[in-house]
């Protein structure tokens, strides 16, 4: 594969020629499969970064360099990689720091990831043996591990550990895919908002743990209290937009709608057919099921919809199992209640009212995505969701 490794570059006189030299004399020579390139993204160094790759060029070929107007980090890896698929026709486009930041000794343990299917290869710092440098001050320690723990919350994506970090391997096809999230905010947002829209789109993430260093020459340039602002509400509205366009919402509805339908086929029944309370209740509860069934498939589950007879009947005995399980756990919650306060109507009531958005909603919604609909894959569940069909 023609891999492009995209150095961005603002004032790095003090390393670049340091690690261009060691890529191409150390690291390079290892890999023997892959015909790799470096394309720095310089904008414009007074320092004459510029200048000093230049000059390396006379003596790599597989060296370039592209120049532009400093408008951040993520405008200068857009360029960069631009550059790398449009020019170079690179198959894989990697992110990395000129500082000595990221270890460039796992270069081929990106590509490893790769050749084995992964279209993201992330570096992480947070698990499985990687580190954030080790004499960063306890304040920065902290702040970063937490920034990270509390992106990975909100976004509700565990199975990923470092969402800010800036070493990364991409496929031709993701960045394609993404490119418009590079140039679109400020700081380092771009590494959340590039990774967060990859994993809605169904690509395939990897990680490879590193050891991160901190620079030794030259400054820092990031200005980390805008940098946070930036980032937790770029995930906060992320996360919701996610959640609008999700069934949740309609799934909600449904759900009102079902009570509604509940309450009055139990009158209806009850005054038409003269049964008895409980009869007319429990057929009120089995009409309720057939509606939300439905509705769930048609309207909220739509991108999921079942349609064969066969399934949509054996989905529709699951559904009643799951139902009877939100059944038992509201039966569970009132009792424990009333046994624990008193056994009067306000108790009652308002242990079937909280037990709705306590266990009910969260249930069901979590059922419905694993077993019914099946949106969710869930690993150490998937003999379970076969089974399911
Ligand atoms: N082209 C370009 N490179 C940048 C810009 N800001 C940072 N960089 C480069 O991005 C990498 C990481 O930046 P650095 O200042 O070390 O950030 P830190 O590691 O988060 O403290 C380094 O290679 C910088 O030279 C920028 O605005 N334009
Ligand atoms: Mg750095």
């Amino acid at each position: 594969m023609k891999v492009a490794i995209v150095l961005p570059t603002y004032n790095e006189e003090g390393n670049i020629q340091r690690l261009i030299t060691l890529l191409e004399e150390e690291i390079f020579p290892q890999i023997k499969n892959h015909n790799i390139h470096i394309i720095v993204a310089d904008d414009n160094s007074p320092d004459g970064t510029g200048k000093i790759v230049e000059d390396l060029i006379k003596k790599y070929k597989n060296l370039h360099i592209v120049y532009g107007e400093k408008q951040g980090l993520g405008a200068a890896y857009l360029r960069g990689m631009t550059a790398g698929v449009e020019k170079l026709h690179a198959d894989v486009l990697f992110e990395m720091d000129a500082d000595f930041y990221h270890d460039p000794k796992k270069i081929p343990e990106f590509l490893k990831k790769i050749e084995e299917g992964y279209d993201f290869v992330i570096g992480t710092r947070y698990n499985n043996g990687g580190a954030i440098p080790k004499n960063w001050g306890l304040h920065r320690k902290i702040f970063s591990i937490f920034a990270n723990l509390l992106i990975r919350t909100i976004l509700f994506r565990f199975s990923i550990h470092d969402w800010t970090g800036g070493y990364r391997a991409i496929k031709k096809e993701v960045f394609l895919k993404e490119r418009n999230e590079f140039a679109k905010y400020g700081g380092y947002t771009f590494q959340v908002a590039v990774l967060y829209n990859a994993v809605l789109d169904g690509f395939k993430i990897a990680e490879v743990p590193f050891h991160a260093t901190d620079r030794v020459l030259g400054r820092s340039k990031i200005a980390p209290f805008d940098y946070i602002k930036n980032l937790l509400q770029y995930v906060i509205v992320s996360k919701f937009i996610e959640i609008w366009n999700s069934p949740f919402p309609k799934y909600a509805i449904v759900g009102f709608s079902g009570y509604l339908i509940n309450a009055i086929s139990l009158e209806i029944i009850k005054n038409s057919f003269g049964l008895s309370s409980g009869l007319s209740a429990a057929l009120g509860g089995e009409l309720t099921n057939i509606w939300n069934f439905l509705l769930n498939n048609y309207w909220a589950f739509s991108s999921q919809k079942i349609t064969s007879f066969n399934k949509l009947f054996s989905k529709f005995v699951q559904f009643n199992i799951v139902a009877f399980g939100s059944l038992v756990l509201i039966g569970l919650f009132v009792e424990a209640a009333t046994s624990l306060y008193s056994d009067t109507s306000l108790v009652r009531q308002v242990a079937l009212f909280v037990s709705i958005p306590l266990l009910v909603i969260p249930y069901s919604y979590t059922m419905y995505n694993i077993f019914i609909w099946k949106r969710w894959h869930i690993p150490f569940l998937s003999k379970l969701q076969k089974i399911a069909g």
